[in-house]
């Protein structure tokens, strides 16, 4: 049986970036240009501390595979405000796109981050504590109105990054691209693990 969401469905061989070159109509964002332009970006990584590295080091390869470059930066909302601050504050600045701010146990870090920012500012809870991470999760998902934060499920570092290059590609058709690409990969994964099950189904019954 083949379940076909609304909106998700497409003709064979078609990508689904599709709707977004409408965007573009108007603009000078020809592929070379956002080729061009995909190679200067890059988000942040903020982590509360350094035992949060094995965490997130899925974000930072899978940031590195989709071409994005990105910066790590070791800060705590707690024990470091200042360099938060003195990092965020100045982020768009320096080029970033989006900030991934990662925190264990009473996690401040990412809903201080996007205090200082209007960029986009996704929150990854991680597991460090005896509360396996509820107490992070709970701590970055609970914002208050007004100065969201883009939370993730814990430990969830590799959707960070996927989210963050989503968010790049509503203005960059070949980040677009790239997402589309990974998706179809993804899908071909599934469908070989699906025929693999079969296989070793009918040697079992
Ligand atoms: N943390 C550091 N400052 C504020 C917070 N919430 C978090 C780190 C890490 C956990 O506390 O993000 O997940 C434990 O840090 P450490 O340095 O003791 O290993």
């Amino acid at each position: 049986m083949t379940l076909e969401l609304p909106g998700l469905a497409e003709p064979e061989g078609k990508p689904r970036y599709r709707g977004l070159e409408s965007r573009y109509l108007g603009f000078l964002s020809a592929f070379g240009k956002d080729e061009e332009a995909m190679a200067k970006m890059k988000v942040a990584i903020i982590m509360g501390s350094d035992s949060d590295l094995p965490v997130m080091e899925p974000a930072i390869k899978t940031l590195a595979e989709f071409g994005i470059g990105s910066e790590v930066v070791v800060a705590s909302a707690h024990r470091t405000p200042d360099k938060v601050h003195n990092f965020v504050a100045s982020a768009a600045e320096q080029g970033f796109s989006a900030i991934i701010a990662a925190a264990g146990a009473a996690a401040h870090l990412p809903g201080v981050v996007a205090s200082f920012t209007v960029l986009p500012v996704i929150g990854v809870p991680v597991n460090s504590t005896s509360l396996g991470g509820l107490d992070a999760l709970l701590s970055i998902v609970q914002m208050p109105s007004g100065v969201p934060v883009a939370t993730m499920a814990i430990n969830g570092a590799k959707n960070a990054a996927i989210f963050a290059a989503q968010i790049i590609a509503t203005g960059n058709l070949e980040m677009a691209k790239r997402l589309s690409d990974y998706r179809q990969k993804m899908a071909a994964e599934v469908e070989a693990k699906a025929a693999k099950v079969e296989k070793s189904l009918k040697s079992i019954v």
